[in-house]
């Protein structure tokens, strides 16, 4: 191996970061000094000395025997589930537009404060289809900088996405680099609540307004979020959600578009059931993007304990910010408490004043069983197709760029308790000293 490169194959990031002491061992190997340095001990049970306590031969196992995930499902009351399951068994009816998905979307629709629910199979069906009735076409402006699938839905449909940066604090689109985005061709705006924090609603809306575009929000993180008072699915056109597994709020797979416009309603639950306007008679193109009975069962189940699942996050999210407080290089992103958030992403940036780089803290804490994530590197632009139709996307992204490759997500959820979160937290932090702070290995 090129001793020059780290573990990850990367050049270090700049000579007077890297700590040279370093640079002959293995990135594994470094890890464990600066633990040793710190103090940390992996869970002592786990620990074993083999050698009668010399340093340099101790085996450490990882501080964690199981994995620790970033999206372990957050699940309400089972009991209560398993009364809807026996009941839907009972009643025969398991999918299409019945009494568990009509009783979720209501209650949805009301906790939401929005007209109009409809609830759908999976998130990128949902965004397929409000993208479908509102009409889209051409070219779509969406952030490069968020789960594949957002600009998925439009290449699927035949619509070019066009990739605009964000705002490198806010992590959501900049609204003057949609500006610099819109062409003739351009028909519409998809903003992504992004981590669950409100995306430039009044600035996009504004654009979409003076150019005559749709505005969508994918509001996929950001279920049972507000922006200011009004909580996020009235903004825009139409909202998208997802209730995937690993959302704050699940119901297996699935998903939802809410919005506030009668006509757009009604297209959207045509579409989502082939067009079918009662028997043998189809009045609209459509698919199959129908949310089934067990499903809605678990979204009545879940959001019956919406408030226990925000409360876990937020303790979790506390554990995270007093250990990351004042360290240099580490930045967690901050969730405004003056609105309502789920604190469902523990976001953490790494900046030039940490001494390892993302990638390496990513490789370190998988070595502890701590499944930490890069979402969402490298950015759509950089992923198929994307990346052979538009090869210098990049260069209008400059901020997505640096965004992508400083952020590692870690675990929270219900599944989560706020010690592991403190553990890990430490890990990171104990791996990531400053040399400036007298911290060498
Ligand atoms: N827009 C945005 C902004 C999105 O983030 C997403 C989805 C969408 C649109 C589309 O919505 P959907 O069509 O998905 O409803 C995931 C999810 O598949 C995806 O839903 C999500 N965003 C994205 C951010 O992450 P992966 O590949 O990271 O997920 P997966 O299935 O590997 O799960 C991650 C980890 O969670 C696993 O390693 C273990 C744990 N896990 C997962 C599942 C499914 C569990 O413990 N239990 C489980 O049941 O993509």
């Amino acid at each position: 191996m090129d001793q020059s490169k780290s573990a990850t194959g990367q050049e270090p990031r700049g000579g007077d970061r890297v700590d040279q002491s370093l640079a002959h061992v293995s990135l594994g190997e470094a890890v464990r000094r600066r633990l040793d340095c710190a103090n940390f001990e992996p869970d002592s049970e786990r620990g074993r000395i083999e050698d009668g306590g010399r340093h340099a031969s101790r085996e450490i196992l990882p501080a964690f025997a199981e994995p620790v995930h970033v999206g372990r499902p957050n699940i309400g009351n089972t009991e209560a589930f398993l009364r809807l399951a026996a009941a839907m068994l009972e009643r025969r009816w398991l999918t299409n537009n019945g009494p568990l998905l009509q009783e979720l979307e209501r209650r949805l629709a009301a906790f939401l404060g929005v007209k109009h629910c409809i609830a759908m199979c999976n998130g990128t069906i949902a965004l397929e289809i409000a993208i479908r009735a509102l009409g889209l076409s051409g070219e779509v402006i969406v952030p490069s900088y968020t789960f594949v699938a957002t600009a998925h839905a439009l290449f699927w449909q035949g619509i070019t996405p066009v990739f605009a940066d964000i705002d490198a604090d806010t992590h959501n689109l900049d609204p003057a680099a949609v500006r610099r985005m819109i062409t003739p061709r351009t028909t519409g705006i998809i903003g992504v609540h992004l981590w669950g924090r409100a995306a430039p609603t009044a600035e996009l809306r504004q654009i979409a307004d003076e150019h005559g575009l749709k505005l969508i929000f994918d509001a996929a993180h950001a279920f049972g979020a507000s922006h200011g008072n009004q909580m996020i699915g009235s903004f825009g056109d139409a909202e998208v959600f997802s209730f995937h597994a690993t959302k704050f709020f699940n119901t297996f797979e699935g998903g939802a578009v809410t919005t506030n416009n009668d006509d757009l309603a009604e297209a959207m639950r045509l579409i989502r059931n082939f067009g079918f306007s009662g028997f043998d008679n189809v009045i609209h193109p459509g698919t199959n993007g129908k949310m089934t009975e067990i499903c809605a069962a678990m979204g009545l189940v879940n959001l019956d304990a919406i408030d226990e699942m925000i409360a876990a996050n937020r303790r979790n999210y506390m554990a995270y910010k007093a250990a990351f407080a004042g360290v240099p290089g580490l930045t967690l992103l901050p969730y405004d408490e003056a609105t309502h958030c789920n604190f469902q992403y523990v976001v953490l940036e790494i900046g030039p004043e940490a001494s390892l780089d993302r990638d390496e803290i990513v490789v370190a804490l998988h070595e502890q069983n701590v499944l930490a994530r890069k979402y969402f590197w490298p950015g759509c632009h950089r992923l198929a197709p994307y990346r052979d139709l538009f090869p210098h996307a990049g260069l209008m992204l400059p901020n997505t760029e640096v965004i992508a490759d400083r952020v590692i997500v870690l675990p929270t959820g219900t599944a989560v308790q706020p010690d592991v979160c403190a553990q890990i937290a430490n890990f990171i932090v104990a791996i990531s000293k400053n040399r400036s702070n007298g911290e060498a290995a």
